[in-house]
């Protein structure tokens, strides 16, 4: 169904709802989804302004790519203030997309290059089709990530690729992504969207604050000492645990009305 509101005026974004999945679509196919400044300001106003209604979301690009990244037409020569703060403004984007409300599924397919990659990352679950493909040609065009590449790329498949790709421009297709740890799922062309859909109705019927904790808890913890780490798990485990979903669900398995864990 269409969104109404704010969200329906947001005109590179094309969305709309299903149940309490939100699909997000990169709408600029013939400048192939390229993230113009408009464009990351409309990614920042969708993420902060998901309705309540909405559990999860599904990004994906229209036409024969995901996204090639900053629009380069616009790349002007700007003084050094407003150069960081145009990459600052990648950074909300992105983070409102990372440590949002809900759990994002980004759905791969063609070009993932640039700041397309850049916002793949900030997603928590990437499902790449075959024809998907991960570059990061800064390189070649004489400019540095700036959307939060440097943060969260070498996190996924570690600093020693992200520097190949940077230095050489090697691009990586989509079984190799898969193997380096830029993606959690593979799916056939034309069966992205679906696998995204279902993965996102999953995570949408999860207990809200398990997913709070996934999102805003678990990267944390990761950069803490371990000693911290542990301390801040416990807060967390203690939070979720406390809440009246938590006490439900657990008496639905004791009383045999919850599904077991079974392979696939
Ligand atoms: C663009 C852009 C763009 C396409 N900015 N206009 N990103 C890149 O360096 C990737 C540059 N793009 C490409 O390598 C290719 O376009 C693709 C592999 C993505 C797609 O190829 P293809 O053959 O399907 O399309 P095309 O014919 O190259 O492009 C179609 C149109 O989109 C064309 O414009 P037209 O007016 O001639 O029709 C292209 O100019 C335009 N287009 N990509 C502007 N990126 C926060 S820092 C992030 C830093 C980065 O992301 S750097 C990486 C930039």
């Amino acid at each position: 169904t269409p969104v109404t509101g704010l969200l329906a005026s947001l005109d590179l974004l094309a969305i709309s709802q299903a149940d309490a999945v939100l699909h997000i679509q990169l709408n600029r196919p013939a400048k192939r989804n390229a993230i113009s400044d408009g464009l990351v300001a409309q990614i920042h106003t969708a993420f902060v302004n998901l309705p309540e209604t909405v559990k999860a979301v599904v990004v994906s690009g229209a036409g024969a790519h995901f996204c090639a990244g900053l629009d380069l037409s616009e790349l002007v020569e700007r003084d050094m203030k407003g150069a960081i703060l145009h990459s600052r403004s990648w950074h909300a984007a992105f983070d409102a997309i990372q440590f949002g409300t809900v759990p994002v599924v980004a759905v791969l397919h063609g070009a993932v290059v640039g700041g397309g990659l850049e916002l793949a990352a900030a997603c928590q679950i990437r499902v790449a089709e075959d024809s998907a493909y991960f570059g990061l040609p800064e390189g070649q065009r004489g400019i540095f990530v700036g959307g939060g590449g440097s943060v969260r790329i070498p996190r996924l498949m570690g600093t020693a690729r992200m520097t190949d790709m940077m230095l050489t421009g090697r691009v990586y297709d989509a079984d190799e992504g898969d193997r380096a740890g830029l993606v959690q799922y593979r799916v056939r062309d034309g069966e992205g969207l679906a696998k995204g859909i279902a993965l996102a109705q999953k995570m949408a019927a999860n207990s809200p604050m398990t997913a709070f904790a996934v999102m805003h808890a678990l990267p944390r913890i990761v950069e803490q000492s371990p000693s911290e780490g542990l301390f801040t798990e416990s807060l967390m485990a203690a939070a979720a645990s406390n809440t009246p979903e938590a006490q439900a669900r657990l008496r639905a398995f004791l009383e045999g009305k919850a599904a077991k864990v079974t392979k696939s």
